[in-house]
């Protein structure tokens, strides 16, 4: 496949990059922590993950790079450490292909100490479709990414098969409310609502995600939703904007 080809020039070519998107703290403003999304940087063209994530998955190069952004990631965190105050913590996404990879953890920890990361700076966000297959692989997966110091959050939360069973033996620490069920808020807020209270119940954090219009933001404060990330604060950033923009030089 032709797209399939080009993706692998690119990942050798540099071409890929991470855009940043601050999480706020929604009652204070602060910023709590950043997404990274992975960019394709292709001549003039900005093509989205959305797009190539996808063909990434089905021909198996995400996993060289998924192993890409891990270990941008902790560069780009040893960099922020070097040259900043109060560096924020990086949340990368990681596939169901790449989390059902037994080496995974091992890698992360890997990069993270050969670059003098600290755990508590990296987060994981997977999604719903990374354990259903093997609960229990999953469950020891997290478990040792937990126990390691990384947080673990699920993304996209409400959207796959969720089982409200299976999320009681997951070690996770963060659910984020899919922007699915922000779109619609305050009008249509019976998921949103659901998810909130099961994270209390839970003593899990929450995000909410693609938050864009005030009166969501309003309904989410309201109901002390702790953390948002969205356009309403900032569309993911390439790297120097967001360094301009959120990070305070030493
Ligand atoms: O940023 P954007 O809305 O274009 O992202 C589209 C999708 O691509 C989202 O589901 C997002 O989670 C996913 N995505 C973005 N960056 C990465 C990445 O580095 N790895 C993986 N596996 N998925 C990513
Ligand atoms: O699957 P994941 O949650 O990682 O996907 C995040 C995607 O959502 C990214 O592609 C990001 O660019 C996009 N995104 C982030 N904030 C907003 C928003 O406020 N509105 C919309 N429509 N998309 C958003
Ligand atoms: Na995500
Ligand atoms: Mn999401």
């Amino acid at each position: 496949l032709k797209i399939e080809a080009d993706l692998h020039h690119a990942l050798n070519k540099e071409q890929l990059e991470l855009h940043f998107q601050p999480k706020i703290n929604l009652m204070t403003g602060d910023i709590v922590g950043v997404e990274a999304l992975m960019r394709w940087r292709n001549g003039e063209k900005l093509i989205s993950p959305g797009v190539f994530i996808p063909i990434a998955e089905e021909s198996g190069l995400i996993v060289a790079i998924g192993q890409w952004v891990i270990k941008q990631t902790c560069m780009i965190l040893a960099e922020w450490r070097k040259n900043y105050n109060n560096v924020p913590p990086i949340a990368i996404n990681i596939a169901s292909k790449q989390f059902v990879d037994p080496k995974l953890v091992s890698q992360i920890k890997q990069q993270a100490l050969s670059r003098h990361v600290p755990s508590h700076l990296i987060e994981i966000e997977i999604t719903e479709s990374s354990f259903i297959n093997d609960i229990q692989f999953a469950i020891a997966q997290i478990e040792q990414l937990t126990s390691a110091g990384f947080k673990v959050a699920i993304d996209d939360f409400g959207t796959g098969y969720s089982s409200l069973s299976y999320l009681k033996l997951l070690p996770i620490n963060t659910l984020k409310i899919d922007r699915a069920f922000i779109e619609g808020l305050p009008e249509n807020d019976a998921i949103a609502s659901t998810i909130l209270m099961l994270g209390k119940q839970m003593k899990l954090d929450i995000v909410a995600e693609g938050i864009d219009e005030k009166k969501q933001l309003n309904w989410l404060k309201e109901k002390q939703c702790p953390i948002g990330q969205g356009y309403l604060f900032s569309k993911p950033l390439p790297k120097e904007q967001f360094e301009k923009l959120y990070m305070q030089p030493k």
